[in-house]
This record gives C-alpha cells, sequence and structure tokens, in this order.
C-alpha cells in the first residue's frame, strides 16, 4: 500500500475495557478521544474504523461475578451494557462494539493460538512458584510485601503448575529493532522510552495459559481442552477480529493503518506481548500506539471528605455533554496525568464556551439578522485594513488545528481554535458594525464586516465538528450552511470566501448558559454537610481594582541566603528606586542565580517581616506540579522601574 493510500484510512481501536466495574471517567476520556479523532478524520475525508468494546474473560470478572451470585456471562452482558449505553449517551460514533465472548472471537483467538503453536512458538513446561490462594495467582518475588501477598496479608505456597507458553524472547531483538527504526511506533516519546528501558531487561517467555481447574472463564485452547487461554493473548486479538480477521475486506483495507489508543497502565501489554503475537502469528505491526496520562481525582481546595462525591460522569447531564467533551480534550495534555474538577470544568464552560463562544455566536447572527433581514451579506465592499489579519489568522489557526489533531495533540488544536474566538470577538469591537449601520455611506463596509464574522463562524463551525457535534451542528445550520460532508468537510476551510451570500440565519437560543458557581454539585453537598469550602479563587475584579497593584520590573543587584533559613534569599532590586525583597525562592534559585535577573516585583506591598528581614515587595513566580517554582521574567532587556500592565 502506498503512503498516500494509507493516508485517506484510518483505523482507531480503544481498550475493550473490563467487565469486572462500572465505566468511570477514565473509560469515557479514552473512547471521547477515540471519537474526536474519528470525528475529525472523516472531516477529512478519511474512511475510517473505530472499534472499541469489553473485555470480558478471566478472574477478574469470574470473581466479580461470583460476588454478585450471577454466572460470569449473566454480569459481563449487563456491564457490556452499561458501556455501550454510555457510548450512545456521549454520542460516540464507534463502528463496531466487540466483546471477547462473540463467537467469531473466540474464532479468531483460536486459530491464531494454532497457527503460533503449530510454528513451535508455544510450548508446554513446568513453571513452579509462589501462589497465592486468595488471589488465586501466581506473585514474584518482587511483587510481595515482607514475603506476603499485599491483598491477604498470607505468605503464598509453593506450588508446581504446568502451562503453555508463548517464545516471546525470541522476539526482543526484532522487537527493539522495529522501536528503534520507527520512531512514531509509540508515543509520545516518553511510552516510547519507558518500553524500551523494560526491553533492557531480558524479555521472559509468557504464560498463556489457566488450567480449568483454576480458572474456566476463558477461550479454551484449541490444542488442549483441559485450559484456557490467558486473558491478555485473548483481548489483544480483538483488534483483528474487530475488522474481521483474516478474510473480510475490511481487514486488509483497515489494518495497515491502525493506531491503538490506551493510557500509560497498558503499554506493556500492548508495546510488548502484542507485537511479539503479530511477528509469532506472521501478521504485520500496527501503525502507532498512542499512549495518554491519568485522570486524578482531586479534591482540590476543598476538604478531603469531599473529593469523591461528585462522579464525573454525572457532570455531563448537569452541564451538557458538549461542555463535558470540550472540558475533556482542552484539560489534558495528550500524554501527560490532569487532575479532574467539577470546578475547573463550570470554569472553563462559563470562560471559553459561554463568554467567547456562545455570545460572539449570538451577538454575530443577531447583528446578521437585524442589518441584512436574517441573510448572509453579499459583501459589497472590498476587504478593509483589519481584514487581511482576520483571513491570515484563520489561515494559521487552521495549520495549527491540523497539526494538532495530527499529532493528538487535541489541546493545542483547541488553543488555536480559541484564538480565533477571540480575534473575531475583537474584530467585531474594533469595526463597531453598529456605528456603521447608522448611515448609509458605511453600508458596503458593514457588509463585509458581517460576511467575514460569519465566514469566520463558518471555520469555528467545522474546526469544532470532532469535539462538540451538538455545538457545531447548531453554528453551521444557524448560519444556513447545514453539515453534510460536501459543505463542512474541513477542505471547505482551505480559503477564506466559501459561505455563500443569501443563506438564511437562524437567531436562537444561547449555546451555553452561564452557570453559577458557587451552586456545583460539590458547593451544595458541601452545604448540606456543612464542610467549608474556601471561595471560587476566579472572583471577577474590576480594571480599576487590577490598576492598584502596582507591578515593575525590578533587576536583582545584589543576593544572599537569609541565615539559618531553608529557602529565605535576601536580595537588593533595582525597580527604579532600591529595594530590599525576600523571597522563599532558595530551593530551586541559589544567591549567585539570582544577580543580574529580571523579575517582576509587586511594589506596593505592605512590606513584611521574614525572619528578622524587612521585605518591601514582592516577587512574582508560578508553582508548577512538574517544573516546580519558576520566575516570571519578561523577554526583551527592558530596564528597571517599567510599569507592567
Ligand atoms: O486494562 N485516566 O481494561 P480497563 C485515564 N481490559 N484513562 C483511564 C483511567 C484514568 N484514571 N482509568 C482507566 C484493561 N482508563 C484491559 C484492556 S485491551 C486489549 C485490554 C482507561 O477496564 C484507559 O484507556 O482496566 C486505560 O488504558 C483503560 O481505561 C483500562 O481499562
Amino acid at each position: 500500500m502506498t503512503d498516500s493510500q494509507k493516508d485517506n484510512r484510518f483505523y482507531i481501536t480503544t481498550p475493550i475495557y473490563y467487565v469486572n466495574a462500572a465505566p468511570h471517567i477514565g473509560h469515557a476520556y479514552t473512547t471521547i478521544v477515540a471519537d474526536v479523532v474519528t470525528r475529525y478524520k472523516r472531516l477529512t475525508g478519511a474512511e475510517t474504523f473505530f472499534l472499541t468494546g469489553t473485555d470480558e474473560h478471566g478472574d477478574k470478572v469470574m470473581r466479580a461475578a461470583a460476588a454478585k451470585g450471577v454466572s460470569p456471562k449473566q454480569y459481563a452482558d449487563e456491564i457490556s451494557g452499561l458501556f455501550k449505553g454510555l457510548w450512545v449517551d456521549l454520542m460516540i460514533t464507534n463502528d463496531r462494539f466487540i466483546r471477547t465472548t462473540d463467537p467469531d472471537h473466540i474464532g479468531v483467538v483460536q486459530s491464531i493460538l494454532q497457527k503460533v503453536y503449530d510454528s513451535g512458538d508455544i510450548y508446554f513446561a513446568k513453571y513452579g512458584g509462589l501462589y497465592c490462594v486468595g488471589c488465586e495467582r501466581f506473585y514474584t518475588e518482587r511483587e510481595l510485601v515482607d514475603g506476603k501477598c499485599p491483598d491477604h496479608d498470607t505468605t503464598p505456597e509453593y506450588i508446581e503448575e504446568s502451562n503453555y507458553f508463548f517464545r516471546m524472547s525470541t522476539y526482543q531483538d526484532r522487537l527493539i529493532d522495529h522501536i528503534t527504526g520507527n520512531p512514531d511506533f509509540i508515543r509520545p516519546e516518553r511510552y516510547r522510552n519507558e518500553v524500551l528501558s523494560f526491553l533492557k531487561e531480558p524479555l521472559e517467555d509468557l504464560c498463556i495459559s489457566r488450567p480449568k481447574t483454576r480458572i474456566s472463564w476463558g477461550i479454551e485452547l484449541p490444542f488442549d481442552d483441559k485450559y484456557v487461554c490467558y486473558v491478555w493473548f485473548d483481548a489483544l486479538i480483538n483488534y483483528l477480529t474487530g475488522l474481521g480477521y483474516p478474510d473480510d475486506p475490511k481487514f486488509k483495507k483497515f489494518w495497515p493503518v491502525c493506531r491503538h489508543l490506551t493510557a500509560k497502565d497498558i503499554i506493556k501489554p500492548h508495546g510488548i506481548y502484542w507485537p511479539t503475537m503479530l511477528m509469532a502469528a506472521g501478521i504485520p505491526l500496527y501503525q502507532s500506539l498512542n499512549v495518554h496520562g491519568y485522570w486524578t481525582i482531586e479534591a482540590s481546595k476543598m476538604s478531603k471528605s469531599l473529593g469523591n462525591i461528585v462522579n464525573p460522569l454525572s457532570l455531563k447531564d448537569k452541564y451538557g455533554l458538549d461542555a463535558f467533551r470540550y472540558y475533556l480534550m482542552r484539560e489534558m495534555s495528550f500524554g501527560l496525568d490532569s487532575s479532574f474538577s467539577e470546578e475547573a470544568l463550570v470554569a472553563r464552560l462559563n470562560a471559553d464556551l459561554a463568554n467567547d463562544l456562545g455570545n460572539l455566536v449570538n451577538r454575530a447572527l443577531t447583528m446578521a439578522a437585524k442589518y441584512f433581514d436574517s441573510r448572509v451579506p453579499d459583501p459589497k465592499d472590498g476587504p478593509g485594513p483589519t481584514d487581511g489579519d482576520l483571513v491570515e489568522t484563520a489561515a494559521r489557526v487552521r495549520a495549527d488545528y491540523i497539526e494538532g489533531m495530527e499529532g493528538f495533540a487535541f489541546h493545542k488544536a483547541l488553543i488555536a481554535v480559541w484564538e480565533l474566538v477571540s480575534l473575531l470577538n475583537r474584530y467585531i469591537v474594533e469595526n463597531q458594525p453598529w456605528e456603521l449601520a447608522k448611515t448609509e455611506e458605511t453600508a458596503g463596509r458593514l457588509s463585509r464586516v458581517i460576511y467575514n464574522t460569519l465566514e469566520g463562524l463558518r471555520f469555528l463551525g467545522v474546526f469544532l465538528v470532532p469535539f462538540m457535534p451538538g455545538t457545531a451542528e447548531k453554528i453551521l445550520t444557524r448560519l444556513g450552511v447545514g453539515t453534510t460532508a460536501a459543505v463542512a468537510g474541513l477542505d471547505s476551510t482551505a480559503a477564506w470566501g466559501g459561505l455563500a451570500g443569501g443563506l438564511p440565519i437562524t437567531v436562537a437560543e444561547a449555546l451555553f448558559p452561564r452557570v453559577d458557581a458557587s451552586q456545583t454539585i460539590v458547593r451544595e453537598e458541601a452545604k448540606k454537610m456543612e464542610v467549608h469550602v474556601e471561595p471560587i479563587v476566579a472572583d471577577l475584579i474590576s480594571y480599576e481594582e487590577f490598576q492598584k497593584i502596582d507591578l515593575r520590573l525590578g533587576i536583582v543587584t545584589a543576593a544572599e541566603a537569609v541565615p539559618k533559613s531553608e529557602k529565605l534569599i535576601k536580595m537588593t532590586v533595582d525597580i527604579g528606586e532600591e529595594r530590599t525583597i525576600v523571597a522563599g525562592i532558595g530551593k530551586q534559585y541559589t544567591p549567585e542565580q539570582m544577580v543580574g535577573r529580571r523579575i517582576v516585583v509587586v511594589a506596593n506591598l505592605k512590606p513584611a517581616k521574614l525572619m528578622g528581614v524587612e521585605s518591601r515587595g514582592m516577587l512574582l513566580a508560578v508553582v508548577d506540579e512538574k517544573e516546580g517554582l519558576s520566575l516570571v521574567t519578561v523577554d526583551k532587556e527592558a530596564a528597571p522601574g517599567g510599569r507592567l500592565s
């Protein structure tokens, strides 16, 4: 297959989720990412296939079912149904929902096991190890805590068991070569390095069977009916079954462009077991493994007892699906961890969606309705002086958006889109259409300004299709454009001016009503529980209030550690006059490093004594979870004393 043929096809998979517990925010995130990127690829005109599903065999599920007193299959049916239902609620557009209990999957797993067995890569051997009866599994020495099972606090027994093993070790060098020769095989890079570092140790063979006497809930080995297949060997193969391996034309078409999506918890099975299994089965490797970080639930700024009150999935009901999808995609940098908070979601909803985007759409459509009889005007005047900037920015935003989407940097794609949102808001303010509407002489200019604003909305509508399908549809239908691929594909934004004059405009309800930030679920619950919650940080202040803070650029002329203090540094700072400032930055910076630095100083803070030294001012720094503390500075050699505004 040539690269250009490949370019037009796209196959994405999510992990198939265990059915031992109900779906949660992590599952929702991965599946929404897969949906966003698939919708984006459809927008580019690609032929796509999107697979998700559930992983139903193995001891985890067997035990969860037993605890409920139902059969594993009944249990799997119930939980698998919850996942399937959730994907409908989240507007997920998967092409197949696979279950590892599907008959075609059982057939494919057995055919691959047989193939690998016939080629000599599966062997039978006696295995001796430390076995915990409570967990019904073997432990390695390293997994034990003081020689005991970490879950049961009992000493495991040494038992011997015969099992089937996959010769994974044989493929170690080939796998290393493949990963080193294909930089995009595992991405982002940190995870590629993690896999390569596992591979520095000798790879062991993989035990791929479980005796039925121990675990009966699994796919029977085709060459020994006393054993079932290990759950990971079974589960990974779903990515082939989903395409109808081996004979369905979909397999031929989509397998060469397969992209797996997972979180960092399962890179070992995906980055090591799976490619070596494919090698053994004589099947080409997938194109790439795309790994994201973890959502953590943080009780930030509030009492810990409130931390877990909010089920993140329930937030979509309160705040709407599109706001929920937007928050997840905007907040997480793909590859890194993020902490989930209802308040952050509300802050984004109010600022980015209700304020910036919602108001823009409403304003623009209302003006078109008022001045042009609810039609898209044909621009009568040529472009004015500010128009070139708008057109150029739109083209650059489009390029950044494409780069972000192609590179799975979704938050960057959204940042780019919001640049256009801000610019359009500014464009309206600068051009003051309400003034232009006052006289006949400026009617031509008015038509150009409104046309450009509406054209900008059309671009936004198209860019937002993958992230917020409902909102994008509203924007495009209110513009009279419609949402069929022919008019709303990404190509339709290749050049400015594609919006046809005369289309009917509809003004309708606000896209995103503002939410009262004091009435979040967390805060309502806190009131009931009489738990104190800190006020919301993002209380708005007026420009006049901001003006009261005198921020000055300073240069550090001398610095020394404050005696007996671990982190205080005393500095002499030139801010147009000389000041002594004491700051707690000694863990990150030495006094020598400070001398000569440009820093930002709050100059009108009341003096304070720190360890006996009077500080007349405060310097600004930002604290980052990963990078620690870093100083705020300016990017040119500006003179000290200058006021920041
Ligand atoms: O591992 N943050 O299933 P699983 C982000 N059945 N994503 C998260 C997350 C979190 N806190 N928690 C879970 C299995 N996920 C196997 C997979 S594939 C052949 C077999 C998401 O139900 C993320 O995608 O434990 C993670 O990789 C997956 O759920 C694990 O799902």
